[in-house]
């Protein structure tokens, strides 16, 4: 399997991360990508390339022109603040308060296009995002060039963006973008399988009143999980979306035997959709021991998760979402996609 890489993820490295009433270590950090990069040239799972620069047309598809404009010149905007570390937002406009039109101070514009403080905004964010929709669409002219599936080293993550704001360690919804490049190339309908622990709050926001773009999501309880405020199973879609969106919450420690019984049932809903095309968002954070997660899958079960994502039989691009078991992430991710290919 090709897999599309650019090191300028690595400009994005956040130091600190607000977590549990603290300022800690950042978990998503450039280590992340550079030890499944390791692993894929250790494996010999196939060619790692470049992604070839994409304009702005499909990223525009899914993200708001003003929001765009707001991550490109944030930090020239903050340095003219006088500030020069970390950006964190402190305050949003929840209902009750009024989001007709960003504020013009920084930390009002901040708390507009961001829904929590745990996604350090830094001076390289916007290169490394950018660098990741190109990753994203990269991997998708790969699949549309007639390989079966290809996975794109997209980070940071992307999965919890939405159309306007960021948050959960994410800027521009990869696994968005890739839909769209699928739609582009010509694909009737697309199919998202979001296997990260978290539910990927931004990407159902884009597609909810959509029929073209299903989503489905296997996630821990928004009850008792971030991202708390979406992910539930009743939120099956929004007017011409109805029935395309599917959220599947499982219970805190959710094991294999579980999460593939879960993984099967959204593998015949996706079979029957009769999707072109397959965007599976890759997180592997459901490893039992990751650190922020609570799931219990363990290294071998991902061998099995990417044999059951071949069953689907749809050409596929990956994109890689979470996962911060640093040493492990390499053998799982990459156990994910030989799992596919030794199925396909
Ligand atoms: C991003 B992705 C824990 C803080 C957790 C948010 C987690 C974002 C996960 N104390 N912060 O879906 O892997
Ligand atoms: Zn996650």
């Amino acid at each position: 399997m090709r897999t599309v890489y650019s090191p300028d993820h690595a400009r994005h490295d956040p130091q600190k991360e607000i977590s549990d009433g603290a300022l800690v270590d950042a978990v998503e950090k450039p280590a992340r990508a550079e030890i499944v990069k390791a692993r894929i040239e250790e494996v010999g799972l196939g060619p790692l390339e470049a992604p070839t620069a994409h304009d702005d047309t499909l990223i525009a598809r899914v993200h708001g022109a003003d929001y765009l404009q707001f991550l490109k010149g944030f930090w020239a905007d903050w340095q003219d603040a006088g500030r020069a570390g970390e950006a964190f937002p402190f305050v949003w406009p929840v209902p009750g308060l009024r989001r007709n039109a960003p504020p013009r101070h920084i930390d009002g514009r901040l708390g507009y296009y961001s829904f929590d403080a745990g996604s350090p905004l830094t001076e390289g964010t916007w290169i490394a995002a950018r660098k990741g929709a190109d990753t994203a669409l990269s991997a998708v002219d790969i699949v549309s060039g007639g390989e079966r599936a290809a996975f794109a080293l997209c980070r940071p993550p992307g999965h919890h963006a939405a159309s306007d704001f960021y948050g959960g360690y994410c800027f521009l919804n990869n696994a968005a973008i890739a839909a769209e490049g699928f739609l582009a190339k010509g694909a009737e309908r697309v199919a998202i399988l979001d296997v990260d622990y978290h539910h990927g709050n931004g990407t159902q926001a884009i597609f909810e009143d959509r029929a073209d773009v299903l989503f489905v999501s296997l996630h821990a309880d928004p009850a008792d999980e971030f991202p708390y405020f979406l992910g539930y199973a009743d939120e099956t879609g929004i007017g011409a979306g109805e029935g395309c969106n599917i959220n599947m919450p499982l219970a805190i420690g959710t094991d294999w035997l579980a999460y593939s019984d879960a993984l099967a049932a959204a593998l015949v809903r996706i079979k029957s959709s009769r999707a072109d095309a397959l965007v599976v968002s890759l997180g592997l954070d459901t490893f039992a021991k990751d650190p922020i997660s609570r799931f219990t899958l363990e290294s071998d079960d991902f061998l099995k998760m990417g044999a059951a994502l071949a069953g689907a039989g749809l050409p596929t691009a990956f994109i890689m979402e979470g996962g911060y078991a640093v040493a492990e992430l390499g053998i799982n991710c990459v156990n994910v996609l030989t799992g596919f290919e030794d199925a396909a």
